[in-house]
């Protein structure tokens, strides 16, 4: 089974999504919408007493579209824990559908895990005349909200591709397909990213502020008091902001602000903590997965529930 004593590989994180479906059939259904571009299956689970069947409001989790990212992979699979095995919180299946999707980019989570522990993109290849040498696409500028505007680009070579056109990658489509099946429900979405400890939200793109603002930046502040409160770990307290201003760059393309686009009010990006007394950034000390995991859960409940609240 999986434990978080350590990142675990692919095979073991899909065995659990599937040992969980079987487990928990009556709330959990497994969904495999497509492969890969090197053929991996993409999963998801959808978690709901009634199969989506009484029009709740959706939380939408993914993680995982950066490949080195891997401390968000957990936090997600820790989420599912909560949902159906180890239920501490029974308001949220109560009140909430949700959908929880641990990798959105399996190529290249593969590929850091067995290859190159800091690639990022996807693992494309029919990108460019360059595929070939410089393979892959960065996930998070590949959405079609202002695509190609800034902070990415027309180099495939670069960590900040943006794709041939917009959904270029079945791993965004695929995203993309689950957005427009549930788009009126989706009460909350957040995108697990790492690192930094920041709660993100839109405009990313050009750093404007969003109408809803307000309540995205008290969710957003609600959220960070609840995991300082929860932690044990001495790692900053999250910061909460517009995420061209925090993090001094703007970015287009990615899945935060084209949910928004679509109408989703609360949509987030978190950077999970990655700084570490003996070392930093994308590798996290696995002795850190446990808390970590538990930190952002409660944060997602914070943010379930305030979405509850004003969705
Ligand atoms: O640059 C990104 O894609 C995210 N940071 S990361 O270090 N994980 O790569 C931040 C995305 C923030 N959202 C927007 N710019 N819209
Ligand atoms: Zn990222």
């Amino acid at each position: 089974g999986i434990t978080y004593e350590n990142y675990q590989p692919l095979e073991i994180i899909y065995e659990y999504l599937e040992t969980t479906a079987q487990k928990y059939n009556e709330t959990v259904t497994i969904v495999t919408p497509a492969n890969s571009f090197e053929g991996r299956p993409i999963k998801y689970l959808k978690v709901s007493k009634d199969n989506f069947r009484s029009n709740k409001p959706v939380i939408f989790i993914d993680a995982c579209i950066h490949a080195r990212e891997w401390i968000t992979i957990p936090a997600v699979t820790y989420a599912i824990h909560k949902l159906v095995e180890n239920v501490t919180e029974p308001d949220l299946l109560e009140n909430f559908d949700w959908i929880l999707l641990p990798v959105v980019n399996a190529d290249g989570y593969k590929y850091s895990y067995d290859v190159e522990r800091l690639w990022r993109k996807t693992r494309s290849t029919d990108q460019h005349v360059l595929g070939t040498i410089c393979p892959g696409v960065d996930g998070n500028r590949n959405y079609n909200f202002s695509w190609n505007s800034a902070g990415s680009g027309k180099n495939p070579c670069s960590d900040q591709f943006a794709g041939s056109k917009p959904f270029s990658e079945i791993e965004t489509r695929v995203v993309d397909g689950i957005l427009k099946e549930h788009i009126h429900k989706i009460a909350l979405y957040i995108s697990m990213h790492s690192f930094g400890s920041m709660i993100l939200y839109p405009w990313g793109h050009d750093g404007t502020i969003s109408k809803e603002e307000s309540i995205l930046h008290d969710a957003g502040i609600k959220m960070a008091d609840e995991i300082f409160q929860s932690s044990t770990l001495q790692f900053p307290k999250y910061k909460v902001g517009n995420s061209a201003i925090l993090l001094d760059y703007t970015a287009s393309g990615a899945s935060d602000d084209y949910t928004h686009s679509l109408g989703v009010p609360l949509t987030y990006t978190f950077e999970l903590p990655g700084f570490d007394l003996d070392g930093s950034g994308f590798i996290l000390n696995p002795k850190y997965i446990k808390q970590v995991s538990v930190d952002t859960w409660a944060g997602v409940v914070t943010g379930a529930r305030e979405a509850g609240k004003i969705f």
